[in-house]
C-alpha cells in the first residue's frame, strides 16, 4: 500500500469511528451499538415490543401526541392530522382502536404487510359495519402498498373502520373510533 492510499485508509477509519460514535449518542441510553431493549425501545418509539408494537401507535410508527396527550394537535381541512394504520398480516389492523377528537378532519394511511389484500373503510359505526354503499373507502391495497383517505369526523354518533374484502370482517378486521370532546 502506497503513502497516499495508507493516508485515505486511516481517514475512512476516523470517518467510520465518527459514524459509530454518532450513532451511539443518537441511540441515547442503549448499551451499545445493536445492543438490547434500549437500543430495540429506541427504533420502535415505544416502551419495549409489547406496547411499542401493539399501542396506539402501531408497529414502527409514532402517531405523534394523540388527543388528550400533551401537545396534541388536532387535524383540520387545511392540515389534517396522519394516522398511519398497518393493515395485517392476517386479519388484523394496527392500531385496532383509533382516538380521534370529534370534528377534526384525520387522514389514514393504509399499509398492507402481508400477502392478503385489504380494504379500509371509515365511517359511522352502522354503516361500516353494514358495509353501506357510499362509505368513504379505500380498495384494493396490496402487499406493501400504502393508500390514503382523508376523512372529518363531524357527525354526533360512533365510528368505526373494517376490511370488507371477502371474509375479513367476518374474521374480526376491524376497529374501533373513541371520539373525545
Ligand atoms: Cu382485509
Amino acid at each position: 500500500m502506497s503513502g497516499r492510499r495508507l493516508g485515505i485508509a486511516a481517514l475512512l477509519l476516523v470517518l467510520l469511528g465518527i459514524v459509530l460514535v454518532g450513532a451511539s449518542a443518537v441511540l441515547g441510553s442503549s448499551p451499545g451499538i445493536g445492543g438490547g431493549p434500549g437500543w430495540f425501545s429506541g427504533m420502535m418509539g415505544g416502551d419495549g415490543y409489547g406496547p411499542g408494537m401493539m399501542g396506539g401507535n402501531g408497529p414502527g410508527f409514532d402517531n405523534g401526541p394523540q388527543p388528550g396527550d400533551a401537545g396534541f394537535v388536532p387535524g383540520t381541512a387545511d392540515a389534517p392530522r396522519l394516522i398511519q394504520v398497518i393493515a395485517g398480516p392476517g386479519y388484523t389492523f394496527t392500531p385496532s382502536t383509533v382516538t380521534v377528537q370529534r370534528g377534526e378532519t384525520v387522514t389514514f394511511a393504509v399499509t398492507t404487510m402481508g400477502p392478503l389484500v385489504h380494504e379500509f373503510m371509515v365511517g359511522p359505526a352502522d354503516a361500516v359495519a353494514a358495509d353501506q354503499e357510499g362509505t368513504p373507502e379505500i380498495a384494493e391495497i396490496g402487499m406493501m402498498q400504502r393508500k390514503t383517505l382523508t376523512y372529518t369526523f363531524d357527525g354526533s354518533g360512533s365510528y368505526a373502520f373494517a376490511c370488507h374484502a371477502a371474509g375479513h370482517y367476518e374474521a374480526g378486521m376491524r376497529g374501533t373510533i373513541t371520539i373525545v370532546g
